[in-house]
C-alpha cells in the first residue's frame, strides 16, 4: 500500500470490554473436567495428576511439535471461501506437524452464527472488523491475543492498524488479514450485446436501474446474499449516505430493490465466481478478489469469456477481515503460530498472489507479483479509495428493521 487510506469512519462503537481470556488466565479458567479439547487450559491441574512416565510422553510431544507448548498438534480454522494459497495450509504443517481442519464460509451472518452460539471448536475465525467483529468482541467471543507470541506484528500497516482500532481498541483482539473492497463483475461480450452504448460508466446503475436490469436479466444478474452490503449499496446509489441509520432512507432503498427484484436471479456470494468465469452469469455485486479470480479461472479456461470489474464511481464499500482467536479456542496457542506465520511477508503476498485481495503487511508488497500489485483491481489507485466507505455497527432496531425488510425483499412478498 503506498498511500493513505481514505475512509470516513465517523463513529466508534462504544468503549470495548475486552472477552475475560488473555493467555495468562486462560489456565484459570478450566471446565470441571479434564477435556482433550481444553489442553491449554486444562494444562496445569492435568499435570499433577501425572506420573513420571506421563511427564515424558508430554515433554517428548513438545519436542515432536518444536513447540514450548502442550498443546495436541492439531488446529480448526474457519476462513472465508476462496482466501487463501494452496500452498498455506501444507506448508504450515509441513513446518510444524500441526494438522489444520479447514473449513469455510462466505458470509459474515454465518460466522457470526457460530460464534454467538459459542463452543464452536474453531481456533481461528477471519470476520470482518466492521460491524462484525466490533459487535462480536462486545459480545466476548474473542480472547485478548498475546502479543509477546507475533514477533511479525511490526509487519503490519500501521494505517489499517488505525483503521480497525475503533472496532478493536488497542488492535487488541484481531490481526488484520487481507481487505476488500466492493464492486460489480460483468461479462463484457454480453453486457455489450445486452446494453450496446446505452451501458452505464461506472455506475450501481448496471444493477439499481429497472430499465437496465430488465435487459441484464435474461444473461442473469445476482446479488451478495447479505443485507449489510446490499442496502448501503442501494443507498449509495440512490445518493444518500450508504451509512445511514434512518429508517425512511431504508425504505427507500427497499423501494428501489423492490423495483429489480424480478430481474435478480441469485442471491449468492460465492457462486458469482465459477458463474461469471463459465459465462453462466452476466452482473455480480461482488468482492474485488472474488470477481478477479473469475477473471483468471475464465482466462486459463480460455473459454471466451472476458470479465470486467468496475468499482461504483458512486460509493464502495469496503472491510478489512480479522483472524481472530474465539474465547472458547480448543488449540490457542497453535492460533498464535498459525498468526505469526500468516503475518510472514512471503506467506501473506502467496495468498495475495493468489486469491487477488490485498493484505495490510508493508514488506509483502515487494513480494506480490507484479502482475497483481499493479491491477487496479486489486491495489486501488487514491481516487478509487477516496470512495471507500466502511459499514459500522447498528443499533439492535435498525437491524432488525433491516432484516425484517431483507426477508421481505428476498422472499419477493
Ligand atoms: C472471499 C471474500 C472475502 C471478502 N471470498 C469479504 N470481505
Amino acid at each position: 500500500m503506498q498511500s493513505a487510506l481514505l475512509v470516513s469512519l465517523q463513529t466508534s462503537p462504544p468503549g470495548a470490554t475486552p472477552a475475560c481470556l488473555d493467555a495468562t488466565v486462560a489456565n484459570t479458567q478450566c471446565p470441571p473436567s479434564v477435556d482433550k479439547l481444553h489442553p491449554g487450559c486444562c494444562m496445569a491441574g492435568d499435570m499433577k495428576q501425572h506420573s513420571i512416565g506421563g511427564w515424558v510422553l508430554a515433554f517428548a510431544a513438545m519436542l515432536g511439535t518444536g513447540a514450548a507448548s502442550a498443546e495436541e498438534p492439531r488446529l480448526n480454522v474457519y476462513n472465508w471461501s476462496d482466501y487463501i494459497a494452496p500452498a498455506t495450509i501444507p506448508n504450515f504443517t509441513a513446518e510444524t506437524g500441526i494438522k489444520v481442519t479447514y473449513d469455510v464460509y462466505d458470509g459474515n451472518e454465518v460466522l457470526e452464527a457460530k460464534l454467538l452460539s459459542g463452543r464452536s471448536g474453531y481456533d481461528i475465525v477471519v470476520p470482518s472488523a466492521s460491524p462484525f467483529m466490533a459487535r462480536q468482541i462486545q459480545a466476548g467471543v474473542y480472547r485478548v491475543l498475546d502479543r509477546s507470541k507475533l514477533s511479525n506484528w511490526p509487519n503490519l500497516d500501521p494505517r489499517i492498524l488505525e483503521l480497525v482500532a475503533p472496532s478493536d481498541l488497542g488492535n487488541a483482539h484481531g490481526v488484520p488479514y487481507l481487505w476488500s473492497f466492493t464492486g460489480i463483475g460483468y461479462n463484457e461480450t454480453q453486457l455489450h450485446a445486452a446494453l450496446g452504448e446505452a451501458a452505464p460508466g461506472d455506475s450501481l446503475a448496471l444493477i439499481f436501474d429497472p430499465a437496465i436490469a430488465a435487459r441484464l436479466a435474461p444473461c442473469g444478474i445476482s446479488l451478495l446474499d447479505t443485507p449489510q452490503e446490499v442496502f448501503p449499496a442501494a443507498l449509495a446509489y440512490l445518493g444518500l449516505d450508504p451509512k445511514s441509520r434512518d429508517l425512511g432512507d431504508l425504505d427507500k432503498a427497499l423501494a428501489v430493490l423492490e423495483k429489480v427484484r424480478p430481474y435478480i436471479r441469485k442471491f449468492h456470494s460465492s457462486q458469482y465466481i465459477n458463474d461469471l468465469a463459465n459465462g453462466d452469469l452476466c452482473v455480480a455485486l461482488g468482492y474485488s478478489g472474488d470477481v478477479v479470480q473469475a477473471r483468471d479461472r475464465a482466462r486459463e479456461a480460455g473459454n471466451e469469456v472476458r470479465i470486467g470489474f468496475r468499482v461504483p464511481k458512486e460509493r464502495v464499500q469496503m472491510a478489512v477481515d480479522m483472524l481472530g482467536v474465539p474465547a472458547d479456542a480448543p488449540h490457542p496457542e497453535n492460533a498464535l503460530r498459525f498468526i505469526d506465520y500468516l503475518l510472514r511477508p512471503a506467506v501473506i503476498a502467496d495468498i495475495t498472489d493468489a486469491v487477488a485481495y490485498p493484505n495490510p503487511n508493508l514488506p509483502a508488497t515487494a513480494l506480490v507479483k507484479p502482475t497483481i500489485r499493479d491491477d487496479p483491481a486489486v491495489y486501488p489507485p487514491e481516487d478509487v479509495r477516496r470512495r471507500f466507505y466502511i459499514d459500522l455497527p447498528a443499533t439492535p432496531d435498525y437491524e432488525r428493521a433491516r432484516t425484517r425488510a431483507w426477508t421481505r425483499l428476498k422472499s419477493g412478498r
